[in-house]
């Protein structure tokens, strides 16, 4: 079995320490502590549950027993699938009470990325809720037992059927771990986006990871007081840990659980709960602008709009002060580490037009050109970075992490930027292949393949397009082997593959040949470079 760890070198680790980032403290303590000194405070509310601290801490040993009792173990990852309600953290806190990580999936994910993760993870057990948005996870959870034999368990929000009831787990204090785990084990598990091929995992430890969510809680002025909404799906890293839930939990404020993040659902939460920050991707930002203006909610205790995950344009960014009457924060982060906000006191020029600064001062970051040397300040080149809460590698991937990290240690992020004074960041645009899809990433490679997979696909390449609502969708070029089958017919047949439905690509284009690839030495890349130009030049022509 491939140890799941995270580890930098000593001498950096010493300095992370010495310097107070990483403080040697773990999810379990901080949530002891937080019961401890503001137990009757509301922790989290959501699904017509308001829970305390208290009640989040019994909650999260009940769940912890539940896990022992099913015969897991200690060190058993456990892979997390659930929408954005209160069982949530009883489920994680309840993992981490239990000394067991969870690798968190998104709702989106389906048979084919679930079984990835959980093979990957070596995962033993899998937690999901009944259903959510009409899909019924129990089956998948069937199909993933059947396809993982080391998966023995489905642990289920609700009606279980013949799983494992996460309500039936029952309090049993002789079960519970007294050791805790050491700050410098892993915590949990991220999930890349991945620009290359599958999604690669990427393992947190408690000192990192809190560190990043400590930060960046002094950012975002996060206090006691503050209500955190959490719209996107909190599995993801940005509401996650910038600052997100997490951020909350450790400062002891309150998490208001958004079962969807449309106006119609977040609006009447942010009036009722008195919601003073949330995050949002570009596209639900311009709808909130969009719905803002008409609605008879009161949003006036909104202070702190972020946005982040994909870019935010410089013109809807202007329009969030006068719109929904808050600050707008720009967020730049990574599942990998690197989070760049512009700051709650910055000039209105700097939080429009850049993606903001680093959290730490140990954050280093390099803008470098295609030959490895620095750029000009104000030039645009690739962004690489390492620091006290950026990961030095993937979890058991030599090759991913021979291409995505240097030797001595910087992940190489993919995006290309330019740095403005003040450290200030501006992305221009990506190096890599992925398509950022409302700030869904979704690597070509992974979607071209599954294509390929069709028996009447002779050859696919899949390229990200600009769109006006979702700032990039996919479009796949075809090459047909025989007759061409309709474009409706192949997204069918894709849903068909158990994948995500975000990776099906919004427009598909039969062409005869890639003609540019004829004489066969041309890269992938560069074949997408080119249909992709050729494409916007139609359209250009077309309009
Ligand atoms: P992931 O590695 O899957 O966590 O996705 C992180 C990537 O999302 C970054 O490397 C960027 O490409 C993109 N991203 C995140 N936030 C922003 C932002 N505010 N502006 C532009 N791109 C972003
Ligand atoms: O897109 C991301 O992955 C992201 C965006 C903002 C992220 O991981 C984060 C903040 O922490």
């Amino acid at each position: 079995m491939v140890p799941l760890k995270q580890v930098w070198p000593s001498e950096f680790a010493e300095r992370y320490r010495q310097k107070g980032y990483w403080r040697g403290e773990t999810f379990r303590r901080v949530l002891e502590a937080r019961a401890r000194e503001r137990g009757d405070a509301i922790a989290v509310v959501g699904g017509g549950e308001r829970w305390t601290y208290a009640d989040l801490l019994a909650r999260a040993e009940t769940a912890a027993a539940g896990f022992l009792a099913l015969g897991l173990q200690p060190g058993d990852r456990v892979v997390v699938q659930l929408p954005n309600i209160p069982q949530f953290f009883a489920v994680v806190f309840g993992l981490f009470r239990a000394r067991m990580i969870p690798v968190f999936a998104l709702p989106a994910h389906r048979l084919t990325e679930i079984a990835h993760f959980a093979r990957k993870a070596q995962a033993t057990a899998y937690v999901v809720a009944q259903s959510h948005e009409g899909f019924d996870y129990r089956e998948l959870a069937d199909a993933v037992k059947a396809q993982v034999p080391h998966l023995r368990h489905a642990v289920v929000v609700g009606e279980a059927g013949h799983h494992a009831a996460f309500d039936a787990f029952r309090a049993d204090p002789a079960l519970l771990p007294v050791e805790d785990a050491a700050p410098s084990d892993v915590a949990l598990v991220q999930i890349s986006g991945g620009s290359t091929g599958l999604s690669k995992l990427i393992p947190r430890t408690h000192d990192d990871y809190l560190y990043s969510i400590r930060a960046s809680n002094e950012i975002c002025g996060i206090t006691p007081e503050s209500v955190y909404l959490a719209s996107l799906p909190v599995s993801h890293n940005f509401p996650m840990s910038s600052p997100g839930v997490f951020g909350a939990i450790h400062a002891g404020a309150r998490v208001v659980m958004a079962p969807a993040p449309d106006p119609a659902t977040a609006f009447p939460l942010i009036e009722q709960e008195k919601v003073t920050i949330t995050g949002l991707v570009p596209p639900l930002a311009l709808l909130w602008l969009q719905a803002a203006p008409k609605t008879a909610h009161d949003l006036s205790s909104l202070q702190v709009l972020q946005v982040g995950g994909a870019k935010f344009m410089p013109e809807p960014a202007k329009r969030v002060g006068s719109v929904l009457h808050c600050k707008l924060q720009q967020v730049f982060g990574m599942a990998e580490g690197l989070v760049n906000y512009t700051r709650l006191d910055d000039p209105d020029a700097v939080v429009t037009q850049t993606q903001g600064r680093k959290i730490s001062p140990d954050d280093e970051v390099l803008i470098l050109d295609d030959q490895g040397n620095a750029v000009p300040d104000g030039e645009p080149g690739n962004l690489l970075t390492r620091g006290p809460y950026t990961i030095r590698a993937y979890h058991d991937d030599p090759a991913a992490n021979a291409r995505s990290f240097t030797e001595d240690g910087f992940y190489r992020t993919g995006d290309v930027v330019r740095r403005l004074p003040g450290g200030y960041l501006e992305v221009m645009g990506r190096a890599t292949d992925h398509i950022n899809r409302a700030g869904e990433k979704i690597s070509a490679e992974e979607v071209e393949d599954h294509l390929l997979a069709h028996p009447q696909v002779f050859d696919a390449a899949v390229v990200s397009v600009p769109d006006r609502f979702l700032g990039e969708r996919s479009c796949a070029f075809i090459i047909a082997d025989g007759e061409a089958p309709r474009p409706a017919d192949i997204k069918a047949w894709m849903r068909g593959r158990a994948i995500a439905a975000f990776k099906i690509p919004d427009q598909i284009v039969f062409v005869e040949d890639f003609a540019t690839t004829a004489v066969g030495k041309i890269s992938r890349k560069e074949l997408r470079a080119a249909l992709r130009a050729q494409l916007l030049d139609q359209e250009k022509a077309g309009a």
